[in-house]
């Protein structure tokens, strides 16, 4: 098995194969946020890579193109990562920027703008299974155990980019500021054209219903499938091995139904309630 090492950063582990010492630090503290500055933020596989396509298109008027010829990284920079972090320097503004940063080591210039903030949030449940095969197929973490070792990880925060619960918390902070938007997986899920139409609205983007239509039309779980621009085929097997699986894996709501046992969805839904205490938001998934 190949050894994965990890950079730490204020406690949080990251993926060393992106990120440094230096770009994480850079990040949090000398990186200038525009006013102009438009941020995809998630905890992992929370539908990170299809709030870009729908960013991207957004900002085409739903025009293909962009989508189409143009690497995903490179319309909407990782911008804490290395690389991320040089093509986010030199972007012709108004940049589209996206990380898994939690709200503590986000750019500190970040609280004195007024650049907007998209968070994306997905099922906890769904995020670790999501998580558990993309661990398999991604040599910069770890191979997983077991799921159940997976998910005890997940549940104490020891995974890759820190804990889901600090994650949400820290960042629903801001859930009352005009500057901020959060929209979960699963209302992506349920109804893509109205999602889009509120996107547009907080973005101050005014597109008609046929822009809004070729938008989620492009940013289907089938049309990104096909993209290679967005659907991870391009990338180096060292990085990412596609014949272990698929980044575009499943693209539904619910998988945690074919993986966790009764027991632990019985730990996963006591911890959990424990620590959203206080939160004060309903999310689609704490109705059933
Ligand atoms: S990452 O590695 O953190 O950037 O991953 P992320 O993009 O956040 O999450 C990957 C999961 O999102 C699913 N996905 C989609 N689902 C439905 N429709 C569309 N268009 C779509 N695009 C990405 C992707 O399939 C991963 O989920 P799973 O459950 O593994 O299929």
């Amino acid at each position: 098995m190949m050894q994965v090492h990890y950079v730490m950063y204020e406690g949080i582990k990251f993926p060393s194969a992106y990120n440094s010492e230096h770009s994480l630090s850079f990040t949090h503290n000398e990186f200038q946020v525009r006013d102009d500055d438009i941020f995809n933020v998630t905890y992992p596989k929370s539908g990170t890579v299809w709030m870009t396509e729908i960013l991207s298109l957004i900002r085409s008027r739903g025009c293909p193109g962009w989508n189409r010829t143009v690497l995903n990284s490179d319309r909407v920079p990782w911008f804490s990562t290395r690389l991320g972090l040089e093509s986010a320097l030199s972007y012709l503004p108004p940049r589209l920027l996206t990380c898994h940063l939690p709200r503590h080591i986000f750019p500190k210039s970040f609280s004195s703008s007024s650049a907007k903030v998209i968070y994306t949030l997905r099922d906890p449940r769904d995020v670790v299974v999501s998580s558990y095969y993309f661990s398999k197929m991604c040599n910069s973490y770890e191979d997983p155990t077991s799921f159940e070792q997976f998910l005890r990880d997940f549940l104490n925060g020891e995974l890759p980019h820190g804990s889901w619960f600090e994650h949400v918390r820290g960042w629903m902070e801001m859930k009352d500021k005009e500057n901020f938007f959060f929209i979960t997986y699963e209302e992506l899920k349920q109804d893509l054209h109205s999602s889009v139409r509120r996107l547009c609205r907080f973005l101050g983007q005014d597109l008609d219903d046929d822009a809004i239509s070729s938008v989620v039309q492009n940013a289907s779980f089938m049309s990104m499938r096909e993209n290679p621009m967005c659907n991870s085929i391009l990338l180096p097997t060292d990085i990412m091995d596609q014949t272990k699986g698929q980044f575009l894996r499943k693209g539904i709501c619910g998988d945690w139904e074919n993986h966790f046992t009764v027991a632990q969805s019985e730990t996963f839904d006591r911890i959990y309630w424990e620590r959203m205490q206080g939160l004060n938001v309903t999310f689609p998934w704490d109705q059933h």
